[in-house]
C-alpha cells in the first residue's frame, strides 16, 4: 500500500479515525452548532471520529458552548487563523482530518463527501465553493469577483496549477499528507499555502463542490491586509520554496535547524506547538493574523 493514501490496517486500534479540526474566535453563535454537524458528519461515515475546536482567545462563550456539544478544545492563545490551524491539528490524531470554520459557512454535515475521496486514495481535497455553491449574502461582492478570482488566479499562474478555489476554509487531508507539506503559515495565507504545498509535495488532490453558506457573527478577515499576506507568501514561496515533504515518518526539524521555521509539537490537553521565529523571514514570518474583534 502506498504510503501516502489511507492506511485503515496502521490506524490506532482505538483512536479516532477522523479528526475534524475547526479554528474559532467568538463564534458562539456558530460553534456548537458546527460541532454537533461534524458529529452528524462523522456518523454518514461509519467512522470513528473526534471533533477538536482550537479556541484562539474568545472572550465569549464559545469554548463552553463547543465543549457542551462535544468538542474537545485546544487552547491557542496566539492569534492566527493559521496559528489555529496548526495547534489544533497538531492536537488531533485522526488519520483523516477535515478542516473548516466555526461560523457555519461550511456545512460539516456533509464532510463525508470530502472523506470519500480520502478513501479512494485521494491524499488531498479542496471543497470548492466555485465549483459548488455561493448561497446569497455569502460572500461579498469584492471578495467575489475580484479578490478571490485574481488571487486564485496568481497563484494557479505563479505555480502552475487549476485550482478553483485557492480560499476555500474546508479542505480534508490525511495526516501524512499534513506532515508531508510541513505548514507553517500562522495568517489568512495558510489556505494558499496548503494549495501550493499540496502540489509541491506531490499529494494526489481533488476539489468536490459545496455550498458556501452566510456565516454567522462577524467576518475576522480584514480583506486587504490579508489580500497582501496571501500575495506575499505566493510571491515568496515562488522565489524561494519551503523545505517541505521529508520521508514519511521523519522526524520533524527542531526550532534552531536550518529548515527554516520548523515545528515542534506535543499533543496533550493543552498543546504548546512551538514555532522557531528564527529564520521565518518572508515565508513564516509573517506575523500572526491580528483578528482582535472590531
Ligand atoms: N482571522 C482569524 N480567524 C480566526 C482566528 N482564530 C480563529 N479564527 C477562525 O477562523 C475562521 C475563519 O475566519 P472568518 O472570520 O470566518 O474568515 P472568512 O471565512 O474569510 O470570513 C473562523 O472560524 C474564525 O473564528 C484568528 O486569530 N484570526
Ligand atoms: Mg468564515
Amino acid at each position: 500500500m502506498q504510503d501516502s493514501a489511507y492506511d485503515a490496517a496502521s490506524r490506532p486500534l482505538d483512536g479516532p479515525e477522523i479528526s475534524v479540526v475547526m479554528p474559532c474566535l467568538n463564534e458562539e453563535e456558530s460553534v456548537p452548532l458546527c460541532v454537533e454537524r461534524a458529529w452528524q458528519g462523522i456518523a454518514k461515515t461509519s467512522l470513528s471520529g473526534e471533533v477538536v475546536v482550537c479556541d484562539n482567545g474568545s472572550s465569549d462563550r464559545s469554548v463552553e458552548l463547543a465543549e457542551r456539544a462535544g468538542a474537545r478544545v485546544v487552547r491557542e492563545p496566539r492569534r492566527g487563523y493559521g496559528r489555529a490551524y496548526l495547534t489544533g491539528i497538531d492536537a488531533s490524531v485522526g488519520r483523516l482530518i477535515v478542516i473548516g470554520d466555526s461560523d457555519c459557512s461550511y456545512d460539516f454535515s456533509e464532510l463525508d463527501r470530502l472523506i470519500g475521496p480520502l478513501l479512494d486514495g485521494y491524499d488531498y481535497v479542496l471543497g470548492s465553493r466555485f465549483a459548488g455553491t455561493i448561497l446569497p449574502g455569502a460572500m461579498p461582492a469584492l471578495n467575489r469577483y475580484l479578490g478571490n478570482p485574481v488571487l486564485t488566479g496568481v497563484l494557479n499562474r505563479l505555480f502552475g496549477l487549476h485550482t478553483s478555489d485557492a480560499h476555500s476554509g474546508m479542505r480534508a487531508f490525511t495526516r501524512t499528507a499534513y506532515e508531508r507539506m510541513q505548514l507553517r503559515c500562522e495568517g489568512m495565507e495558510f489556505a494558499s499555502e496548503i494549495v501550493v504545498a499540496a502540489a509541491q509535495v506531490g499529494l494526489r488532490v481533488t476539489e468536490v463542490p459545496i455550498t458556501y453558506h452566510p456565516r454567522v457573527g462577524d467576518s475576522k478577515l480584514r480583506r486587504w491586509r490579508d489580500g497582501a499576506r496571501h500575495l506575499r507568501f505566493m510571491f515568496a514561496e515562488a522565489l524561494s520554496p519551503a523545505p517541505r515533504g521529508g520521508p514519511i515518518g521523519e522526524a520533524r526539524p527542531e526550532a534552531g535547524d536550518n529548515a527554516a521555521d520548523g515545528r515542534t509539537a506535543a499533543v496533550g490537553e493543552q498543546v504548546a506547538a512551538a514555532r522557531n521565529g528564527g529564520a521565518a523571514a518572508l515565508r513564516g514570518g509573517l506575523p500572526a493574523t491580528d483578528s482582535s474583534p472590531r
